[in-house]
């Protein structure tokens, strides 16, 4: 099966998820494209999404779903969120922030109630790190930051990128990360810094995995 269908096949399980009318939280990339895609067939059980990007947004109104501001949310919160991930360790910590997205995705997972992770076989590791770090920072601070991350023995490189917030974008490869709540923390305490893209404090309740042999779920 190609990573496509792998994909395909991680965003459909991910329908039985969704809890009819209650607000759905819906994240960031390819895998949570086909999942958006496979969620039009029970449109009328979704009476609003809150999304993590303009991507997103895009993409669920294009399809007639009505994307909420999460300031507008009242007490009912919401219950189901949805996202893709980099990287997934055995913990249900996640390297996120491949598709620029990072900040709203961990605001919008942190006022949901399960985190429902999606992806393909690829993304499972035993310890984070393959994938470059992603830390979103505020422009003035990207040298200064840069260097703190090169500290920790990281290769850094600025993503050719501007976020949602206006924020640039941090790169950083060559970590292996035993211990990501102590990284996410440290990381999260340099002036600067937006948010770093682990998700470790709160990282999936739920992973549900496309592999070869069809989709295999983890529950935390
Ligand atoms: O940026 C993110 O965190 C997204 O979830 C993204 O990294 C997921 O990647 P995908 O395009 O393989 O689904």
């Amino acid at each position: 099966l190609s990573q496509t269908e792998l994909k395909r096949e991680v965003a459909r399980a991910a329908i039985r998820y969704v809890e009819p009318g209650r607000i759905l939280g819906v994240g960031t990339g390819s895998t949570v494209d086909l999942f958006i895609d496979e969620l039009a067939a029970i449109r009328d059980q979704v009476p609003a999404c809150v999304s993590s990007s303009v991507r997103s947004t895009k993409r669920l109104e294009a399809l007639g779903f009505k994307v909420i501001d999460l300031n507008e949310l009242g007490d009912e919160g919401i219950g189901v969120y949805i996202d893709g991930a980099d990287e997934i360790d055995p913990g249900f910590s996640m390297i996120k922030g491949g598709g620029g997205a990072l900040t709203r995705e961990k605001i919008v997972a942190s006022v949901s109630k399960t985190f429902v992770c999606i992806a393909d076989a690829s993304k499972k590791v035993d310890v984070l790190g393959r994938f470059p770090l992603p830390v979103e920072v505020i422009p003035m601070a990207a040298a200064a930051v840069k260097r703190r991350l090169e500290a920790l023995g990281a290769t850094v490189t600025l993503r050719d990128f501007t976020t949602d917030n206006g924020c640039s974008i941090l790169d950083a490869a060559g970590l292996r990360i035993e211990d990501p709540k102590a990284l996410e923390d440290e990381i999260n305490s340099w002036p600067g810094v937006v948010t770093v893209g682990l998700f470790a404090n709160r990282g999936a309740d739920v992973l549900l995995l496309g592999t070869e042999a069809g989709v295999k779920t983890f529950e935390r």
